[in-house]
């Protein structure tokens, strides 16, 4: 095996693949012996707004877009008991794993993976409808038991927004690492580089950091409306620090 065919994807097990216990059934799915893939990070997140904002953020505005954050916020499945709201996220390894664990997972909407690919992961979702206020019905929610990053570059972006890298073993990270050398704090959703009462630590000198995330935040505190949305770096390193709404 050569090491430039080996990529990587994200998984996310979905709070109705957990509500319905198939958590076992999946991981069995999705193991090296089925996908020839092998785990390089695992962790039960339960998954703030601003996580679910941001990778979810190429359908912001859609009509289904207000339940889909609920759905994998665990909001739909457990309304009544935030204690159960969680995700179970899984970094996979191995050669053309994201498209082998993608026909595994089968199609997006469960309806049209059980005609087309009886038997695979999705099939054993189901769909939602969505109405407005008046009982109309207005969109579906996909409830697809799990994620599966689309393309090499969604992997990136994804692991990268729900990992941070020593998430991950060193010798099995796929991108570019950097050591941090500045405090870097978030208080009211704007960055500091000291430490004020309602301010969390993001990073602290000596820590190991996406190099990219890196780059973001020094742009980002020279200026402050410069690059992407600052919380594409901030919302790993809240992950389960307080429970969610
Ligand atoms: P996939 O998860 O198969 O890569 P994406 O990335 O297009 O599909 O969509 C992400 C999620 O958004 C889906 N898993 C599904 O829950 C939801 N979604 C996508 N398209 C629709 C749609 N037309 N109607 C309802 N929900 C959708």
């Amino acid at each position: 095996m050569h090491q430039e065919e080996v990529e990587q994807t994200l998984v996310l097990i979905k709070p109705d693949a957990l509500k319905n216990s198939v958590t076992g059934f999946l991981l069995s799915q999705l193991s090296e012996f089925h996908t020839g893939s092998r785990f390089a990070a695992t962790k039960i997140i339960q998954v703030s707004r601003m996580l679910a904002e941001q990778h979810y953020t190429e359908h912001r505005g859609k009509a289904f877009y207000p339940a889909l954050i609920d759905y994998i916020m665990g909001r739909a499945h457990y309304p009544d008991d935030a204690s159960k709201r969680r995700v179970i996220a899984i970094v996979y390894r191995g050669v053309q794993v994201l498209q082998r664990i993608r026909n595994v997972a089968g199609p997006t909407n469960p309806h049209i993976a059980r005609e087309e690919k009886p038997g695979c992961i999705r099939a054993l979702g189901t769909v939602v409808p969505i109405r407005d206020a008046e009982g109309r019905v207005i969109s579906e929610r996909l409830d697809n038991v799990i994620h599966t990053s689309a393309t090499h570059a969604d992997a990136e972006r994804e692991i990268k927004l729900w990992f941070v890298p020593c998430d991950i073993p060193p010798l099995m990270r796929a991108y570019p690492t950097d050591v941090c050398e500045d405090h870097y704090y978030l208080r009211h959703g704007k960055l500091c580089s000291t430490y004020q009462p309602g301010g969390v630590c993001l990073l602290a000198p000596g820590d190991v950091v996406w190099r990219s995330d890196l780059e973001l935040l020094r742009l980002r505190s020279r200026d402050a409306s410069a690059g992407p949305n600052l919380d594409v770096v901030a919302a790993k390193y809240l992950i389960n620090r307080d429970s969610q709404d």
